[in-house]
C-alpha cells in the first residue's frame, strides 16, 4: 500500500494502460496515441491543448480547436471512456453575466477545473493582447464568462481544484506583448474571483536546465498529495530550429504553493513520437489536463502534441512522486524573490 494520499475521487473508469515492459522513465504513453487526430469535426483542423473531467460516471472536455480559417475556439465534447470523443458542432456560446452573448475573438490553450460544485474554464483570449479569460459553469449548458478579470499579457493560467487558506488560488505567466519574454509562474489569489492579488514568485526558467531554459507555464490543474501539490507543466527550449516544448513535474507546498518543494530536474515527457515531432508546430507536448484516481493513485495526463493532436500519457502516484524526489534540484530563482 502507497504511503503517500491523493486527496481527490476515486475514479474507477479512469482511463488506463499499465505500463508496458521495456519502459522506461516516470511516464509511458497511450498505445494507441493520438486519442484525436487531424479533422475531428466540420470546420476544425484540429484539436489539441484541451482539457477533460470527470463528469455524471462520463467525462466532458472543453477543447483547442483550430478552425478551419486558422482561429482557435473552445467546443465542448463528451466521452463514455475519456478517449473517444464527439464535440458540439458550434464553438461554446459564453455569456455574460447579464446573459447577452459575450463570444471571445480567440481562445486557445483551455484549463477545466471544478472548485466546489462549479466548473471553470481558464483559457487565453483577446484582451488588447493576450490575456486570462475565465468563465464558469455548473451544467454544461450555460457558460457564463466574467469581466475580463485579468489585464494583459499573460497567455497560461491554471486554477488549483480548492481554495486555499479562504481564497481561490491561480498559477501564470505574466509576460509582455511578444511571443516569449518573462518565463516564470507566479500564484494569485481571489476572494471572489473577481479581485486579484497577493501575487508571489513560484517558479523560474532555468539556464541550468536547458529543456526548461526559455519559459515555464503550468499544466494540469495541480493534484493534492500528502506530499503537497503535484503540478505537471511545460519548459520550453530555444534550438536553432525553434522552441520544444518538455513536460516537467514539482511539487508545491500544500499552504504555500508559492514554495517549490521538489522540482525535477530531467524533464518527465519530451517530443519522440511522430505525433509529437511532425505537426502543425513539430516538437511540442503541452499538458492542460490529468484524470485521476484517489483510490489506485492512477494519473492519466492529457497533453497536445504538435499543435495538431491529442495524447495521452499515464503514471501513478507513488511512481511520479519518487521520479520528482530522485531528480529534485533547487534553483535558487525558485527561493530568490517574492516569499520573503
Ligand atoms: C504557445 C501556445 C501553445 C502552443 C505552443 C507551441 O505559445 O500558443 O498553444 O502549443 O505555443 O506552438
Amino acid at each position: 500500500m502507497s504511503e503517500i494520499k491523493m486527496y481527490a475521487d476515486n475514479l474507477p473508469n479512469i482511463p488506463w494502460q499499465d505500463r508496458p515492459e521495456h519502459s522506461e522513465g516516470p511516464v509511458w504513453r497511450y498505445s494507441e496515441n493520438p486519442i484525436i487526430g487531424r479533422n475531428p469535426l466540420k470546420g476544425v483542423a484540429r484539436i489539441f491543448n484541451s482539457a477533460v473531467v470527470p463528469y455524471e460516471g462520463k467525462f466532458i472536455g472543453i477543447f483547442r480547436a483550430e478552425t478551419t480559417n486558422g482561429v482557435p475556439h473552445l467546443y465542448l465534447g463528451r466521452s463514455e471512456d475519456g478517449i473517444h470523443w464527439t464535440y458540439d458542432s458550434e464553438r461554446i456560446p459564453f455569456v455574460n453575466e447579464k446573459g447577452e452573448p459575450f463570444l471571445p475573438r480567440y481562445a486557445y490553450d483551455p484549463r477545466l477545473i471544478k472548485v466546489e460544485d462549479t466548473y471553470y474554464i481558464i483559457w487565453c483570449t483577446d484582451f488588447y493582447g493576450a490575456a486570462l479569460g475565465l468563465a464558469k459553469t455548473s451544467d454544461f449548458k450555460t457558460f457564463v464568462r466574467l469581466d475580463n478579470p485579468f489585464l494583459p499579457f499573460n497567455r497560461n493560467g491554471v486554477l488549483f481544484p480548492r481554495k486555499i487558506n479562504g481564497n481561490f488560488a491561480l498559477l501564470s505567466r505574466p509576460s509582455d506583448s511578444g511571443h516569449t519574454p518573462f518565463g516564470d509562474i507566479f500564484l494569485s489569489e481571489s476572494p471572489d474571483l473577481v479581485y486579484w492579488g497577493k501575487h508571489k514568485h513560484v517558479m523560474a526558467r532555468s539556464g541550468a536546465q536547458w529543456w526548461q531554459a526559455l519559459k515555464i507555464g503550468g499544466g494540469a490543474a495541480p493534484i493534492e498529495t500528502s506530499e503537497g501539490w503535484l503540478l505537471f507543466y511545460h519548459g520550453v527550449t530555444g534550438t536553432c530550429n525553434g522552441y520544444v516544448y518538455s513536460m516537467g513535474a514539482a511539487i508545491l507546498d500544500i499552504n504555500n504553493p508559492s514554495i517549490v518543494k521538489y522540482r525535477s530536474d530531467a524533464f518527465i515527457l519530451t517530443p519522440e513520437e511522430w505525433y509529437e515531432e511532425r505537426g502543425f508546430v513539430a516538437n511540442v507536448v503541452f499538458p492542460c489536463a490529468t484524470l485521476h484516481d484517489a483510490k489506485t493513485g492512477k494519473i492519466a495526463i492529457y497533453y497536445g502534441a504538435a499543435d495538431s493532436y491529442v495524447g495521452l500519457a499515464f503514471t501513478t502516484l507513488d511512481e511520479i512522486v519518487a521520479f520528482i524526489k530522485e531528480h529534485h534540484v533547487e534553483i535558487g530563482d525558485d527561493t530568490s524573490i517574492g516569499i520573503m
